[in-house]
């Protein structure tokens, strides 16, 4: 396999100005009849025309009517004998594929006796010979023969221009995008469908049509997307200005996508896990998925659709934007500053346990990669959420307006092309010229070249006679793969500080600064582009509490050496929501690495921690926030969540997960115990009243009673309490909705209640033909807590169940990743069982999905930190993946990358 190099980008050496695709739809052998018109690039040197191509029968090629001569290259077309000079000539391209046997899900594949697509990155070429490439934009009229009793919907992107009876019980329908697009675009979807509709008027005045296609029995469960969908039209046109430039505008859902969904221009198509939602189905994490995949997808309609990538190296030109805008879209529509908070401790969560391992690890990669082997291995957290991060610290050095402003531009300079991350970070900096950004700007672009999360060391002096407070602020990054030497990077750093002793937050004023601009504020943000900076803040009476990185402003972690009692201040009085919570987590997280390092703790012969862990202290602050009456329940819930196994590793420098998971549990258990009488309390004062709603208050209410059930599960496990399980029990047998049903379950089976098993058979029974449903079952019983090694003879059941399937993406992620990648304790096994049934996994996932496959070969990326003997076991394992001679493309450049 050869690395695909950005530096070696070159403009295509022809244009595609118009396909017209004539597709006759059979699973065994779909005919698809591709005419373009092409010109040569005349900016490029004459060359031959090289198409991609995968997997294809290839019958006819005619170039302006004849035919011509042809070769192949590796499985590219090549043609040379095209007419000369800048006219544009009309090729012709007849092929065959088997959508059948697309077991990859990328091209044309068929699901539940349902066509679909799936063309980004690289799938457009499965479907057609063509230069499948995003900076090839052309028009697109699109023409779909089926079976009609079999296919009565025939969808594409565009309008509908035409459709008709044909002969045989066949018919067609035609349709024509108005707006060019790269191919990854395309889509097409043929099958028994039924539609949700609503038809709305813009602010403009302009009359669309919204339609979500579902499989018939499934029609109920989408008006959650349709109001998503709705509002996600309304907020970009508020927010940004950017209206729907479609006179229809289609979702529809499929069980088998190896993603959550994909914004094909006005088709977009999703995973039913992103669209089907009821109450008894669908938990309130899944509605709240279920409108922010909603709305990624249609904001990708600007952001990505009208303005493309130039190459995939700028990926997150699309994605980092998108997942921006749909972060914040999902704040908008939560509403009060503490909802607010709440998504962005949830988004930062991710970023944490998922991102900051990868920026770690073999796969590290800047957000602008410098080369892949495989691009469908560069979906990333990297790309995402940290992608998401450079542009959030962009809109927070513009301001909230100047963003606006920048966006505005970028759209006037690049509307209808395909461009680069530059493009885009050079438009809002030219929006906004007086800007920290714009006067930063070369230095802030580093966030997109260099790997690696940034460290800023904070360190803090008092000195009672010049009533000056100096904070030194100094940044480094660690090598990652390929990148040895680091530049200091732009680093926004919201600040505040907090009297000690009454929690009061005190003024800001820089020496040099008037007292008056003091005043006015109590909170700043200082732009670190040194690689050390010591700011000295003047007119305190006493040492302050530094409060740094308000609101995670910057994708950093942050070293600084609080006292116990000042991360107990920061977590009593922090006017600072997320530093607030953070406070929690840092006391949380020293507790644990203590008692982890602590040769004197050690784990009892039942694999239970046999101290006790927590201070007085943190329980009582734990206390206090529960009895909060001025706090969220959201917040409390993820106040007293500790944080993962997964995070607590990546502190370390040496892993025993074993350790990690009895420490962790043991907190777990006495946070359970000393903390009873507030549980109930909790449980009892957030129960629903009236009927369900997803909204923040009413899900963060279900949040905190259902922890709170699962600590008294917990602790009833401890004390042989039969009261709570039994509750419980009762609770997941009248509950009237999915969340309190799914918690009441999992406080069973996390407890090891002997009414676990009884629980678990009803509710399979119960849901036997919701499928999204038993996805759950799977997963809870795949990350249950490791009891003498129990779990892993459980998967193994499980993958032998006769609802399992190793074909469906969702169901194998739901057994197999909840086991490998979310079910530390269980999965690192001493004696290696784990590995190796994870080894067998991606060798036997490879023949089927590739894709999904190296996203499992990703579990065991962090190897090189593990303790012995799970270190040399787990190379064990990657190696003898590595020796499969056969690899796809996409599980060999992980494993290879794993073991360099
Ligand atoms: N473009 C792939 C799916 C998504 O990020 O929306
Ligand atoms: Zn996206």
């Amino acid at each position: 396999a050869i690395a695909i190099r950005r530096e070696d980008y070159t403009a295509p050496a022809y244009w595609i100005d118009s396909v017209e695709l004539t597709f006759d739809l059979d699973p065994n052998k779909t005919r698809v009849l591709n005419r373009m018109v092409l010109r040569r690039n005349p900016d490029v040197a004459a060359q031959p025309l090289k198409l991609d191509g995968d997997d294809l029968n290839l019958a006819r090629v005619l170039v302006n009517g004849q035919g011509t001569s042809f070769k192949m290259e590796g499985s590219r077309l090549v043609l040379e004998n095209l007419p000369e000079g800048s006219e544009p000539f009309a090729l012709e391209i007849f092929t065959t594929c088997c959508p059948a046997k697309n077991t990859q899900l990328m091209g044309l594949y068929v699901s539940q006796g349902t066509f679909f697509t799936q063309c980004e990155a690289e799938g457009f070429r499965r479907i057609t010979y063509f230069l499948d490439r995003p900076d090839v934009m052309a028009s697109y009229t699109v023409t779909l023969r089926a079976d009609k009793a079999q296919y009565p919907v025939l969808l594409s992107n565009g309008n509908l221009v035409d459709s008709g009876v044909l002969e045989d019980g066949r018919h067609f329908a035609k349709w024509v995008d108005p707006h060019k697009k790269p191919c990854y675009l395309f889509a097409l979807v043929a099958g028994k469908l039924v539609a949700r509709e609503q038809k709305i008027k813009s602010r403009s005045g302009t009359d669309h049509l919204l339609q979500v296609y579902v499989r018939p029995g499934d029609l109920g469960k989408t008006e959650h997307a349709m109001n998503s969908l709705m509002y996600s039209v309304a907020w970009d046109e508020a927010r940004f200005g950017l209206p729907l430039d479609l006179e229809r505008f289609m979702i529809v859902a499929t069980s088998d996508f190896n993603m959550g969904a994909m914004e094909n221009k006005g088709l977009n198509i999703f995973n039913t896990k992103y669209v089907l939602a009821s109450e008894a189905t669908a938990t309130d994490t899944d509605f709240a998925n279920i409108e922010s995949v909603v709305g990624h997808e249609y904001f990708h309609n600007w952001t990505g659709n009208r303005v493309t990538c130039r190459d995939w190296f700028q990926l997150s030109l699309k994605e980092g934007l998108t997942v921006f805008r749909d972060q914040e879209f999902s704040m908008d529509l939560a509403g009060s500053p503490s909802a607010r908070a709440v998504k962005r401790i949830e988004d930062v969560r991710v970023l944490r346990t998922a991102q900051f391992p990868e920026d770690a690890g073999p796969m590290a990669h800047p957000v602008r990669p410098d080369s892949y082997v495989e691009i469908n291995n560069f979906y990333t957290v990297t790309i995402y959420e940290k992608g998401a991060e450079v542009v959030r610290m962009q809109h927070n050095l513009v301001g909230r307006e100047g963003f606006a402003k920048g966006m505005k531009l970028y759209f006037e300079r690049h509307d209808g092309q395909a461009v680069t991350c530059d493009d885009f970070v050079q438009a809002i900096a030219d929006a906004n010229p007086a800007s920290p950004l714009t006067q930063h700007l070369a230095q802030f672009k580093r966030w997109y070249s260099q790997a690696g999360t940034p460290r800023v060391r904070a360190t803090g002096r008092y000195d009672a006679a010049t009533r000056c407070y100096a904070l030194t602020l100094s940044q480094s990054c660690a090598p990652t793969p390929g990148q040895s030497e680091k530049q200091p990077f732009v680093i926004p750093v919201e600040l505040g500080l907090i009297d000690a002793t009454t929690g009061a937050a005190l003024p800001l004023q820089l020496a040099g600064e008037g007292s008056e601009s003091a005043n006015a504020t109590t909170s700043r943000v200082i732009v670190l582009t040194e690689a050390s900076q010591t700011l000295t803040f003047t007119n305190l009476d006493a040492e302050p509490v530094p409060s740094l990185l308000r609101g995670f402003s910057a994708p950093a972690v942050l070293d600084i050496d609080y006292t116990d009692a000042q991360l107990l201040t920061l977590l009593a009085h922090d006017a600072d929501a997320f530093n607030r919570w953070e406070a929690g987590q840092r006391l949380a997280l020293r507790t644990a690495i203590n008692a982890i390092a602590d040769g004197a703790m050690g784990i009892g012969a039942s694999g239970q921690f046999d101290h006790q862990i927590l201070a007085a202290e943190f329980v009582d602050a734990m206390r206090s926030v529960l009895r909060n009456p001025a706090l969220d329940a959201a917040f409390k819930e993820l106040v007293l969540t500790l944080p993962s196994e997964t995070y607590i590793a990546e502190q370390l420098d040496v892993v025993d997960p074993q350790r990690i998971h009895a420490v962790r549990e043991a907190m777990r258990e006495q946070l359970a115990l000393s903390l009873q009488a507030d549980w109930e309390a909790a449980w009892e004062q957030n129960q629903d009243t009236g009927g369900y709603s997803p909204d923040p208050v009413s899900s963060g209410r279900r949040a905190l009673s259902g922890l709170a059930l699962h600590m008294l599960c917990i602790a009833a496990q401890k004390t042989g309490d039969v009261v709570w399980p039994g509750k419980a029990y009762q609770r997941f047998k009248v509950a009237t909705n999915m969340t309190d049903r799914f918690n009441a379950l999992t406080a069973l089976v996390a407890s090891g209640s002997e009414l676990a098993p009884p629980a678990l058979a009803r509710f399979h029974a119960l849901f036997k033909d919701e499928p999204l449903v038993i996805d759950k079952w799977f997963a809870l019983q795949a990350g249950a807590p490791d009891r003498g090694g129990n779990v892993l003879p459980a998967v193994r059941q499980l993958m032998a169940h006769p609802d399992f399937s190793l074909k469906n993406p969702n169901r194998a992620r739901s057994v197999i990743f909840s086991y490998c990648s979310a079910n530390p304790g269980a999965f690192h096994r001493s004696d290696a069982a784990g590995y190796v049934f994870w080894s067998d996994r991606v060798i036997e996932l490879d023949a089927i999905n590739p894709q999904v496959a190296a996203r499992l070969a990703r579990a065991l990326d962090r190897w090189k930190k593990l303790a012995a003997p799970w270190r040399s076991a787990a190379r064990e394992a990657i190696a003898r993946v590595a020796a499969k001679p056969d690899l796809s493309n996409d599980v060999r450049e992980v494993v290879t990358r794993a073991l360099a």
